[in-house]
């Protein structure tokens, strides 16, 4: 029997980032969730397990190779790292759930990001990067309640959707969307190796700082 020819993936057509243009620093490494940023601006807060893609996606979001660190060994970054757009700052917060941290490290992890998204007055919205293969981790289900609790507008990023087939793709969504409760809204599909969605999540990122 023939095999199907592979279609191309017409999903992934590129279009821009609204964020590639904009001019971008890196501010700094911090370990302390009340860190003062100067000048105070919103901030948009990325948060996940350790490897789902955080940093690529900071880096496909503003078109920079090599802004963020993107690392093959998950669990090095511990530090609230902060990069400034003109009118808002993108903080990539340390990875979740990674399985050969020592007790020590797990404690110190949850304080800084506890403590970053429980008082954080200038945070306006984060963003929650979950993989695609992946149904909700137990870290993941502590990450959803701490979100609610903390009542921050949350957008849900499904992550490396290139890893996955067409077909499969729409179901995990659909899952995800389900088991974590979300809206449709609220959940954006992406892929920061072919550019799928970056887009689209770039420009409603822009909505929620302006807003
Ligand atoms: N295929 C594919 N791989 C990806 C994608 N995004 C990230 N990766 C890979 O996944 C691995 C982890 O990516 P990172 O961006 O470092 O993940 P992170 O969430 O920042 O990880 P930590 O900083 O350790 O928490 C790297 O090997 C990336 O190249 C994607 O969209 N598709
Ligand atoms: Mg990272």
């Amino acid at each position: 029997m023939p095999r199907p020819r592979p279609q191309p993936d017409h999903s992934a057509t590129p279009r821009v980032s609204p964020l590639r243009n904009l001019p971008v620093e890196f501010v700094g490494s911090f370990p302390d969730p009340a860190v003062l940023l100067d000048p105070a601006l919103p901030e948009l807060a990325f948060v996940g397990r350790s490897n789902v893609g955080k940093s690529s996606l900071i880096n496909a979001l503003l078109a920079r190779r090599r802004l963020a660190r993107v690392s093959g060994t998950p669990g090095k970054t511990t530090l609230i790292n902060v990069y400034r757009l003109p009118s808002f700052y993108l903080v990539d917060l340390p990875g979740y759930g990674w399985a050969r941290a020592s007790k020590k490290a797990r404690a110190s992890y949850r304080s800084l990001v506890r403590g970053y998204l429980q008082n954080r007055t200038t945070l306006h919205g984060v963003v929650w990067l979950l993989d695609i293969r992946h149904p909700p981790s137990v870290d993941d289900r502590e990450m959803q309640d701490l979100l609610a609790e903390a009542g921050h507008a949350v957008l849900a990023v499904i992550t490396k959707a290139d890893k996955l087939g067409l077909g499969a793709r729409g179901e995990r969504v659909r899952a995800l969307t389900e088991a974590l409760e979300l809206n449709d809204d609220q959940v954006q599909l992406v892929s920061s190796t072919t550019g799928l969605g970056i887009a689209d999540l770039g420009t409603s990122l822009l909505a929620a700082v302006d807003g």
